[in-house]
């Protein structure tokens, strides 16, 4: 392993900072969505309900407790850790004329504590979230509109923070704007009844891709060593048999997620995006100019999120759940307890796909096991966290040191307690730190290490040899 690789881990701000009317924050689509339970859907409201409790609002406290967690990673030694930064607390509104001082200055007491410990900061600018008053007022990304606004807010944090940042990802797990039944999160969109749901979703994907581009070609004037990658969400793939048809439903299935990634990289619509256009019988607008942003704004690294492994095939007997995929159940795989399939290898086997389809750095920027965690004796004993993270680890470390895998760092999912995305969920726990609060937002919010915490520490001190 390379002595530079970044071990550490990732997470989100909509499910983690809480503190939603602090700091002169405005709404944020996250903060009018309640919780659900594993098989549910999330109910989103059109304003807060003061009766129903929402998780975004508190999250697990990072707008209050930063420091402390922040020394809790720099103690596992950490060396990156990736973040996103929230829209609404810089642009409240999304398209307010200034942006908010005292947002800008929380992050910049966040960056200056990573870096005190030579923590280096990897910041996501969309991780499913936008100020909820651009919902409100031009449809979320169905809008062209959103290109120019979400350009000025990167453009902002990024000259703010240009001596603090240097690695920046566009959109978390852009692909899953095709998936998500309702793309909430992705694009603050929710389908209206009668209209043609793949235009709206390919103009928003457009849109975006346009952005990201945008973004980039800004940012490199602004610091010519801003490194920028993607982010993809990956589930690897197999065909459920050797018949032709699986196998070609196994390559259908692939479309859209090299669709995204492929513009990203390649600067183009390829023939495979058309190829997915054509497929799904999609129609979007192209404005002048656009193609030629979109070949300029390419990305330097390829990150993915990798969480499990799906089957595809004719006649698939069970579904299995997964990262927002669901597909066919694998019956060599054990799942974890909401569902998705264990699958380290499938890590392994994916990094090789993307490189050899790409050949640009690689970033795992996601993966970790959501599980209930037993709080006991002021820890928890989650050996089956530390088994799957060290199968995973062990199946990238193999990618690196024997396919020869260009793969610079590794942050897993996500290191304290935090709400679900799926679900808003505190129970799905994904941490080495316990966050004492329920799946209502009831409790200390103290911290406690966990017993993986002290297995990580280790594996990052040895570079990934004693793991
Ligand atoms: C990815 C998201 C994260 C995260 C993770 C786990 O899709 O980028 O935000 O939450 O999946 O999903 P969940 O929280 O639903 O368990």
């Amino acid at each position: 392993m390379r002595e530079d690789f970044l071990w550490g881990g990732a997470s989100a701000a909509n499910q983690y900072e809480g503190g939603y009317q602090e700091g002169g924050r405005g709404l944020s689509i996250n903060d009018v969505e309640q919780g659900a339970s594993h098989g549910q859907s999330r109910i989103i409201h059109d304003c807060i309900d003061e009766k129903c409790y929402y998780p975004s609002h508190q999250a697990t406290d990072f707008y209050h407790h930063y420091q402390e967690d922040i020394a809790l990673l720099a103690e596992m030694g950490f060396r990156c850790y990736r973040m996103s930064i929230c829209w609404s607390r810089i642009y409240p509104h999304g398209d307010d004329e200034i942006p908010n001082e005292e947002g800008l200055q929380f992050y910049d007491r966040v960056f200056d504590e990573l870096l005190k410990y030579g923590i280096e900061p990897i910041v996501t600018l969309h991780h499913f979230e936008m100020p909820l008053a651009l919902v409100k007022k031009y449809g979320g990304w169905r809008n062209r509109k959103m290109i120019d606004l979400s350009v000025r807010y990167a453009k902002t944090v990024m000259e703010r923070y240009q001596n603090k940042v240097k690695y920046w990802i566009t959109f978390n797990e852009i692909n899953s704007l095709f998936i998500a039944e309702v793309p909430w999160h992705q694009a603050g969109i929710i389908y209206q009844e009668g209209e043609n749901k793949t235009d709206v979703m390919f103009q928003a994907a457009h849109y975006q891709l346009v952005a990201s581009a945008k973004t980039i070609i800004e940012g490199r004037k602004i610091n010519s060593q801003f490194q920028f990658g993607n982010m993809i969400l990956y589930n690897c793939c197999y065909a459920m048999t050797c018949h032709p048809l699986d196998q070609m439903m196994l390559h259908d299935k692939l479309l859209p997620i090299y669709y995204f990634s492929d513009v990203q990289i390649r600067g183009k619509y390829t023939n495979t995006c058309l190829s997915y256009q054509k497929r799904m019988n999609a129609h979007f607008d192209i404005e002048e100019g656009d193609l030629e942003i979109l070949r300029n704004g390419v990305i330097d690294f390829y990150s993915f999120s990798y969480y499990s492994s799906l089957v595809e095939g004719r006649e698939i007997e069970q579904s299995a759940d997964g990262n927002l995929l669901d597909g066919g159940k694998n019956p060599y795989l054990e799942t974890t307890q909401w569902g998705w399939q264990i699958d380290p290898l499938g890590l392994r086997i994916s990094l090789n796909l993307i490189y050899d389809r790409y050949q640009i750095p690689l970033f795992v920027s996601e993966n970790g096991l959501g599980a209930v965690d037993e709080f006991k004796n002021n820890t928890v004993y989650d050996n089956y966290r530390i088994d799957y993270l060290r199968q995973h680890i062990q199946a990238l470390i193999a990618a690196i040191e024997e396919d020869f895998i260009d793969c610079f760092g590794y942050t897993m999912w996500s290191p304290i307690d935090i709400i679900s995305a799926g679900t808003g969920e505190m129970k799905k726990r994904y941490g080495f730190v316990y966050v004492d609060y329920d799946d209502l937002g009831q409790g200390s919010g103290q911290r406690y290490k966990k017993q993986s915490f002290s297995w990580y520490q280790k594996v990052v001190q040895t570079n990934g040899k004693e793991i």
